[in-house]
């Protein structure tokens, strides 16, 4: 069944590649992310291939904006079938005694209360139809801290944390809560941590085949299609030299 899946950080990376997927799904998206230009080019190449697209243009960090966007999305858009929690990102990687407020705040105020907002304006909804899936975007950062990720894998220990409470809040409903842990994936997210620095950022890559957007995506796709009786709780997603957040054997 054709169903309403809204992804936020929708215009690059692994939402990006989550929108292409659901839309090869036969799904109808409704698509969030800051910039709108990149939410208008992303719509109209999906629909040109038929798939009906909303595009919202907010950051999930404007909790007054994307209150206005989801309380007002018009009656067809709103039985929203699945959520992908995906915005975040991660900045810096100095030690904890040298890092920043100003990469701290954006990191916190993203991968946590922007996901804590958009679960708490969506999730009612699916509680009152008493149908949904929530996908989060954890990490594999989220399971143990490694150097230089201190607050970067505080906020995705937070998603784990968030989506397990989740799930426990829901579990007498039909509603399933997913948390997605990819390790190495293949983005814009290292030139966004090294503040554009892209030899920087390929370093993250090197001597290893890192995961695609559409690895990741593929696996949203799958749990959110999968069995209504079947849970997908938690997928940790890794390269195949990669066996942790510290352990990667690069050639
Ligand atoms: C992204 C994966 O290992 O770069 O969350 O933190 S990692």
């Amino acid at each position: 069944m054709k169903k309403i899946v809204l992804i936020t950080g929708a215009t690059s990376g692994i939402g990006q590649a989550c929108a292409r997927k659901f839309a090869e799904n036969g799904d109808k998206l409704i698509l969030t992310g800051r910039n709108l230009e990149a939410l208008t080019a992303i719509r109209q190449e999906l629909e040109h291939k038929g798939t009906e697209v909303l595009t919202l243009a907010f950051d999930v960090r404007d909790s007054e904006t994307a209150t206005q966007c989801i309380t007002s999305l018009p009656a067809e858009w709103k039985d929203i079938d699945v959520l992908v929690n995906n915005a975040g990102l991660a900045l810096g990687l100095e030690p904890e005694y040298e890092g920043c407020m100003e990469d701290w705040e954006p990191m916190i105020d993203t991968n946590v209360k922007g996901l804590l907002l958009m679960t708490r304006l969506v999730v009612p909804g699916m509680v009152e139809r008493n149908r949904g899936h929530i996908i989060n975007m954890g990490s594999v950062a989220g399971d143990a801290a490694y150097a230089g990720g201190n607050v970067y894998c505080a906020t995705k220990a937070a998603v784990k944390a968030l989506t397990d409470g989740l799930r426990i809040d829901v579990a007498n409903t039909p509603i399933r809560v997913t948390n997605l842990k990819p390790g190495l994936v293949e983005t814009n997210f290292s030139n966004i941590r090294f503040h554009g620095d892209v030899d920087r950022a390929a370093t993250v890559y090197k001597g290893i085949k890192p995961l695609t957007g559409d690895d990741i995506a593929d696996v949203a796709v799958y749990a959110a299609n999968a069995p209504e009786h079947v849970q997908i709780a938690e997928v940790l997603i890794l390269a195949t030299h990669q066996a942790s957040g510290s352990v990667i054997v690069r050639k």
